[in-house]
């Protein structure tokens, strides 16, 4: 392990797993474990800063978990657990927070997004969600975060941080790179093309679940937004299509041109079918999967166990040092 260099990355359970987030991030982290010292966590922390119901939060945090498996990631090879076992996260956020400037989490669009969707009863939480962000990569000491591109200013906000840190102090945190994938890393939502497939999205015509059974996909499908020009094209004019050519080159592998080639003159009857049919068998070895290991709960429980107690040994130590030279009294005792 000791040489390799570190990745972190993390998934909200505040909802089910569409194949946006399977698509745009965890498939792209089973790639990386045989060269990086991985860490993927659940952050149920960050999960919090909407409304959650207790029970609810229960069953996704340990279906992400099975989810983050079933879709290949090996806890042989890396480091999966949940975030509220490791309370260093929460403890670096607090050292973090008293080192963000209010005008910097102002500007964000995450922030500015959420809380015009919930104005009412904004909570500070909300606000601070980037703060505790660069808490978990910076913990690691992570050389780079494998994320969809919406997350870019956050991870600009954790470089600042660690880099404030280390010039107010000395070195401490490694400053960790993006990892963001080339075009088509961004799925959009079915019902409306112009905004990104989300999770917590109000419409459930608009995502497609990790999941979800065939018949389902196939009514979402069948239901997805097109346009009046009738013939399978890649191109911006037509982001409906463009979204499930996207899908379907994603899936099985097909470049946009042999997609758009093949249904030349069909309509969008036959390639909607047949899209249904590329992403029922993509996401089939990953839903069995999935079933098998929910049906084994002890199994799961022991990977988050011995997640935790790796993840808290590393996270620890980089905690460790921000308190001494932050000017906190070791305990004795
Ligand atoms: P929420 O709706 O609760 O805000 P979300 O579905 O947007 O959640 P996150 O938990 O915020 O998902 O993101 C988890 C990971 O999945 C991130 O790396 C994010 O960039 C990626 N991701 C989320 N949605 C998409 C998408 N539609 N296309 C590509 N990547 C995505
Ligand atoms: N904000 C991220 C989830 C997240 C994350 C992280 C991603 C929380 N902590 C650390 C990478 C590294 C999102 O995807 N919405």
């Amino acid at each position: 392990m000791g040489d390799k260099k570190v990745i972190f990355s993390g998934v909200q359970p505040s909802g089910d797993l569409t194949i946006g987030n399977y698509l745009g991030a965890i498939r792209n982290w089973v790639d990386l474990q045989d060269e990086y010292d991985c860490y993927y966590c659940i952050v149920d922390l960050h999960a919090i800063t909407v409304p959650q119901v207790a029970k609810d939060l229960r069953r996704r945090t340990l279906e992400v978990l099975a989810q983050y498996m079933a879709a290949g990631l090996d806890p042989e090879k890396v480091t999966l657990f949940v975030q509220s076992h490791v309370s260093a996260h929460a403890e670096l956020a607090w050292v973090l927070n008293c080192m963000t400037y209010m005008g910097e989490l102002n500007r964000m669009t995450q922030f500015k997004e959420k809380s015009r969707k919930s104005e009412a009863n904004l909570n500070a939480g909300l606000f601070t969600y980037p703060a505790l962000m660069a808490s978990d990569i910076l913990l690691y000491q992570a050389n780079a975060v494998p994320v969809g591109d919406d997350q870019k200013q956050h991870l600009e906000l954790a470089r600042d941080l660690a880099n404030r840190f280390n010039n107010r102090y000395s070195d401490t945190f490694k400053i960790p790179e993006p990892l963001i994938s080339k075009v088509g890393a961004r799925i959009m939502d079915l019902q409306d093309p112009t905004s990104k497939m989300s999770k917590s999205s109000e419409n459930e015509n608009g995502y497609i679940l990790i999941k979800d059974d065939p018949k389902t996909i196939k009514r979402k499908i069948k239901r997805a937004v097109t346009d009046s020009i009738g013939e399978v094209n890649y191109s911006d004019d037509q982001p409906g299509i463009k979204n499930m050519i996207t899908i379907y080159s994603k899936f099985s592998g097909e470049s946009y041109e042999e997609i758009v080639n093949k249904y030349k003159g069909e309509g969008y009857g036959k390639f909607k079918g047949d899209l249904a049919e590329v992403i029922i068998e993509g996401l089939r070895p990953v839903r069995e999967r999935f079933e098998e290991l929910m049906s084994n709960k002890d199994y799961l429980e022991n990977v988050y166990n011995e997640g935790a107690k790796k993840a808290e040994r590393v996270a620890r130590k980089t905690l460790s040092k921000v308190y001494r030279k932050t000017g906190f009294i070791k305990r004795k005792y």
